[in-house]
């Protein structure tokens, strides 16, 4: 899943693609680099990020999603009425990082429309969540909040085999409480649905290579993450570097499946 925020603000790509020509040339860029669907967002949820209003949202998103009609998308929005618009544009994927908790109408929009959708946890909200956030047991709490969401979103009508869940790295989390959620995936995957991670040049990569003061991670620090959460299990990659991540993606994924490759000595 490539990233594509139509933002002036987002923490690593904001203002490259707020204007719609070059959101819609990075979305292609993408799916040309391998990926499966390109992920558009037009509110940045970075740490201290401000709202965005849903008439301003829709002024981002729709002229880049008319763009990108036949093209695998998903929406990365909390509001109803956005993931609406953008499922009549034939988005197939509705990414909320509130988990339905953001806005009453956004589970019967998702059941109606029969689309995909990604459950992801938080702690708080983006303007407060990353002041000193804490658990009793981040990697229980954290299954415990998936499970009754993904509960939820059943017993409203969307249906199981459509959900995939997310730990939700850095929304309401130290360092410590991101590599406990991905050492221990495995207690996530054991809700029964895949795993999405988003762990694309997080901040809490650039302080492990040493900056306090980080507020992003390398390309290459990104790589060595999402390759963990593949040898746990994560089935969907939220990225910035597409080629970069397919690549080496394809081949951790020819190691674990074994045999040759079609055409390689
Ligand atoms: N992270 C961000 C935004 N949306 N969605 C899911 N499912 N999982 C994530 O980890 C996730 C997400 C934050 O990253 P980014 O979009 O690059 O920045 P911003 O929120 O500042 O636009």
């Amino acid at each position: 899943m490539g990233i594509v925020n139509v933002t002036p603000d987002s923490f690593s790509d904001g203002g490259l693609n707020f204007a719609p020509e070059a959101a819609v040339a990075s979305a292609r860029r993408m799916l040309a680099d391998g990926a499966a669907l390109v992920d558009i967002g037009a509110e940045s949820t970075r740490p201290g990020a401000s709202a965005v209003g849903v008439d301003e949202e829709l002024r981002r998103v729709v002229p880049v999603l008319e763009e990108l009609v036949a093209v695998p998308t998903s929406i990365d929005t909390s509001k109803a009425e956005v993931a609406r618009r953008a499922l009549e544009l034939g988005t197939e994927l509705v990414n909320d990082v509130t988990a339905l908790r953001g806005d009453p109408g956004m589970v019967e929009v998702v059941a109606e429309s029969g689309a995909y959708l990604c459950l992801m946890h938080m702690r708080g909200e983006p303007r407060t969540m990353q002041e000193e956030p804490s658990y009793r047991d981040v990697v229980s709490e954290v299954a415990a909040f998936l499970e009754e969401r993904l509960a939820f979103a059943t017993a409203h009508g969307v249906r199981e085999d459509r959900i995939c869940l997310d730990p939700g790295f850095g929304f309401g989390k130290t360092v410590e409480h991101n590599l406990a959620l991905l050492r221990r995936l495995d207690v996530l995957l054991a809700l029964g649905r895949p795993v999405l991670v988003g762990l694309s040049r997080k901040r809490s990569l650039g302080r492990l290579l040493g900056d306090p003061e980080a507020t992003r991670g390398t390309t290459a620090a990104s790589i060595g993450a999402a390759l963990a959460a593949f040898e746990r299990g994560a089935a969907i990659f939220r990225v910035h570097d597409v080629r970069e991540h397919v690549e080496a993606l394809t081949i951790a994924a020819a190691i674990e499946r074994g045999g040759a490759i079609d055409g390689a000595p």
